[in-house]
């Protein structure tokens, strides 16, 4: 295994001292890394990958020095419109470091939503023409590896990758990686906006924790899932899932749970949910300023406002909980707002250790809810 600080060292040696991506599990010990000891002028966590794949090229023009750019590879999608339009070297040749971690390696245990994009993301870079190199736990000659690599982009003025097999990086134990100061917890503030529910009203969930706690609270109560989309992929798009969903089944409400980190990677989609002013559409951002589904690592969610926010670009209603009382008193009140809605809560970063995941496919998932928009009688 490879130490992050080491990893770091042989980047620094080799010039690269600016890094911005998006967090990944498979990343999360260097990233806590980076967190604890780069300024944070030099380190910016990012709201999405091609947002992080820009600034490192804005970054490049003005110093000439290599960014490196790390994510998931989830992350390829959003990255694939600047990599080939604007770094490539066929357009501004613009050379970076990719650090990619690779979710759903084939013949690694993983999550259906990864099987894919594994599969796919060593012959995604070779299509794009983008030269990598893979690390894993076995390798021994990082420093060369490094040294390799940037070589290359100097030479191609282009971008390479490195992409980052499952526990390559050994633990950095971390003082930065503390709780906030609010007490609710998120699976709490879920259930209790679940408790408020009505039987015809749907729920689109984003990725990671807050849909595997709304399905774990759905089983303890014995309740079916039909009513849930849990959006396993596809991280930052919920909202709009759910926004096709409100236009077309008018007399039901459909509540969006996302993520601060979810909904700031395409903030774009609160502006088209405000100006479409959908009466039965609900958002609910479940706001614990970071990134935990894969590993705790700081957003900006506590420092953007989102209730001013929304109001700005047109939700009719918007406004924050801090309690679960304060949840219940809100939820009646946009229970009732024309035009949509929005619910800001703040929560406690963390989940239950224990926490299970969908033990149904998203097949499953998506046969069963579409019955039940078809079949269950919505509100007269
Ligand atoms: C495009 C893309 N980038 C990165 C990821 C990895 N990822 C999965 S969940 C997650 C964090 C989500 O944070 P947030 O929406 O704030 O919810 P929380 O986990 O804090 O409840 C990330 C970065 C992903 N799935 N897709």
């Amino acid at each position: 295994m490879i130490t992050p600080k080491h990893f770091y060292t042989q980047l620094k040696n080799n010039g690269v001292s600016f890094f911005t991506g998006v967090p990944d599990s498979l990343l999360k010990e260097f990233c806590s890394f980076l967190t604890e000891n780069i300024f944070e002028k030099d380190h910016i966590i990012n709201v999405n990958e091609g947002a992080a794949l820009s600034l490192g090229a804005g970054i490049h023009l003005a110093t000439g020095k290599i960014p490196l750019i790390y994510m998931q590879n989830s992350g390829l999608g959003n990255i694939i419109n600047p990599l080939l339009s604007l770094v490539d070297k066929e357009v501004y040749s613009i050379p970076m470091l990719l650090l990619i971690g690779w979710r759903g390696e084939p013949n690694v245990k993983d999550e259906p939503q990864h099987f894919k994009q594994g599969r796919v993301t060593i012959s995604l870079l070779d299509s794009m023409e983008i030269p990598y190199k893979i690390i894993g736990p076995e390798t021994d000659n990082i420093s060369l590896i490094v040294n390799d690599i940037l070589k290359e982009i100097r030479e191609k003025k282009a971008p390479c990758a490195i992409v980052v097999k499952k526990n390559t990086f050994e633990k950095h134990f971390s003082n930065s990686n503390k709780k906030n100061e609010i007490s609710l917890s998120r699976e709490k503030a879920i259930k209790t906006v679940v408790g408020c529910l009505l039987h015809s009203d749907v729920v689109v969930s984003t990725t990671g924790k807050i849909s595997r706690e709304l399905f774990e609270y759905r089983k303890e109560n014995k309740q079916s899932h039909s009513h849930d989309f849990l959006t396993v992929g596809s991280m930052g798009h919920a909202s709009q899932i759910a926004l096709g969903i409100a236009l077309q089944s008018q007399n039901r409400n459909v509540y969006c749970f996302d993520g601060d980190g979810a909904a700031l990677m395409h903030m774009g989609s609160l502006a088209i949910i405000g100006n479409k002013q959908c009466d039965n559409f609900k958002h609910i951002i479940f706001n614990n300023g970071a990134h935990d589904s894969v590993g705790g690592q700081p957003t900006i969610g506590f420092e953007v406002g989102f209730a001013n926010l929304a109001r700005t670009v047109g939700y009719q209603t918007a406004l924050l909980a801090k309690t679960s009382d304060e949840i219940i008193k809100n939820i009646e009140i946009i229970k009732k707002s024309h035009g949509p809605a929005f619910l800001e809560i703040h929560v406690q970063k963390g989940a239950r250790k224990d926490l299970g995941r969908p033990s149904v496919t998203p097949i499953e998932n998506k046969v069963a809810f579409m019955d039940f928009l078809r079949h269950s009688k919505a509100v007269e």
